[in-house]
């Protein structure tokens, strides 16, 4: 697209946005300050590096399709890391599984890994400017066969597990030193059965118990900060689901912890988006796993919906950035999975703009005063302001392909670069 009609049509969008007291160009300057945590599994099925062959197995979770070109190395899912964000604009993190450690060929159990296997990332990290993030792997493996992880009745079931977890918070610290920064441990455990049980309180119990023992562990908060994250079901846990979000609600608030919200684990009509403001005050902070639910999938490619843009609108309204962590968590096999990064990064940018480029004041005022179709109808008239403009002006000033312009670059990837991935 011409620049010249990319930089008119912003400046006529600038104007009407103006008319209601928008500066878009501090809007631009606060979106830059929005980072997203950009999950590295979706580059290869949430297969990981631990031998040639991995993938995802259990866990209740699932990756279809089998779409070509999926990153066999850690090299080739760097080089598919930095494509993406070469099409979204401004920078962002990478939040990595610790299946994809560099084991170079060597069969290096989850209780067994060390800093050593992320060093690679690390320096990946550093030379792109990027921050990491962080997440045990307590799925595909035999000892999560049973369904039960940290909640298992085996004590050495759970004592690997927790041992992992505490490698893993360990990794974090070290990487967070290393990079300056803090790194979001996110713990997901798949725990939970298909059908109902008769001893929730036991497995809770023990859930407990192991969450526990691994925060016994104290280390710098400067450079690591954890964060749980329930689930309302998942395939092979419909009936029960250890970790639901009541208990880490509950932990979190008591031990003063993150919460992770994902946007795919609440029943379909729950708003993930009225709950931020309701937890807040009360958690360490909050990390929004954002996904599309699907029917029984909660790991949707993310697009421009009524859903994300209303939690958008809560993250921007909370006031409160620098407790509100935003990552994305969805895979899809089925298409190019360049693509899956660039549609749910972008769309996730597109709602956060769309929040920002609100007159909230003006809104809150006509709230106060009971002024109720006001509200209503100026919520609707932003529907149809040049959004669109201000977003093409945003690329363009990242220097990102602007509006479909990036399809091209992901086709010329796939031709050159996946397709040779045989
Ligand atoms: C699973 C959770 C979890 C995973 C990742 C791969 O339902 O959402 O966050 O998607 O750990
Ligand atoms: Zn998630």
């Amino acid at each position: 697209m011409i620049p010249k009609k990319i930089i008119e049509s912003y400046e006529l969008a600038k104007e009407r946005y103006s008319e209601l007291g928008i500066d878009t160009h501090q809007i631009l300057k606060d979106l830059d300050c929005i980072t997203l945590s950009i999950h590295c599994w979706q580059g290869d099925d949430v297969g990981g590096f631990e031998s040639p062959d991995s993938e995802l197995t259990g866990g209740g979770i699932m990756a279809t399709g089998n779409y070509p070109g999926k990153a066999r190395t850690i090299t080739e899912l760097q080089m598919d890391l930095t494509k993406a964000n070469s099409l979204i604009p401004s920078s962002h993190r990478v939040s990595l599984h610790a299946i994809y450690g560099d084991f170079k060929g060597k069969h290096v159990d989850r209780n067994e890994i060390k800093l050593e296997h992320f060093q690679p990332w690390i320096d990946w990290a550093k030379r792109e400017k990027l921050g990491l993030d962080f997440n045990p792997t307590l799925f595909s493996h035999p000892k999560a066969d049973s369904g039960f992880t940290l909640s298992s009745k085996s004590s050495e079931i759970r004592h690997f597990w927790i041992e992992h977890i505490q490698k893993c918070r360990k990794i974090c610290a070290e990487i967070g030193k290393q990079l300056n920064d803090i790194v979001i441990n996110n713990i997901w455990i798949p725990d939970g059965s298909k059908d109902i049980p008769v001893d929730r309180t036991g497995h809770r119990e023990l859930l407990k118990e192991s969450l526990d023992k691994i925060f016994e562990q104290e280390l710098d908060p400067k450079y690591i900060q954890d964060s749980l994250e329930g689930k309302l079901f998942g395939i092979g846990s419909e009936a029960f689901v250890v970790g639901s979000h009541d208990f880490y609600l509950s932990y979190a608030v008591k031990n003063n912890l993150m919460l992770t919200l994902d946007s795919g684990h609440f029943h379909p009509t729950e708003s993930i988006a009225d709950k931020i403001s309701a937890i807040l005050p009360f958690v360490k902070g909050i990390l929004l796993h954002i996904s599309r639910g699907l029917r029984w999938d909660s790991d949707h490619v993310v697009i421009l919906n009524d859903d994300i843009i209303q939690i958008a609108e809560e993250i921007i309204r909370s006031k409160a950035l620098d407790k509100i962590f935003i990552g994305l968590d969805y895979f899809d096999a089925s298409i190019n999975r360049i693509a899956a990064w660039v549609i749910g990064a972008r769309s996730t940018l597109k709602s956060i703009l769309y929040a920002l480029l609100q007159p909230w004041e003006v809104l809150k005022e006509y709230e106060v005063n009971g002024k109720y179709f006001q509200r209503l109808a100026l919520l609707e008239e932003l529907k149809t302001l040049p959004f669109g403009a201000v977003w093409d002006y945003y690329c363009y000033k990242h220097n990102v392909p602007i509006g479909k312009d990036w399809i091209k670059s992901v086709e010329e990837y796939e031709r050159e670069t996946l397709m040779n991935r045989t």
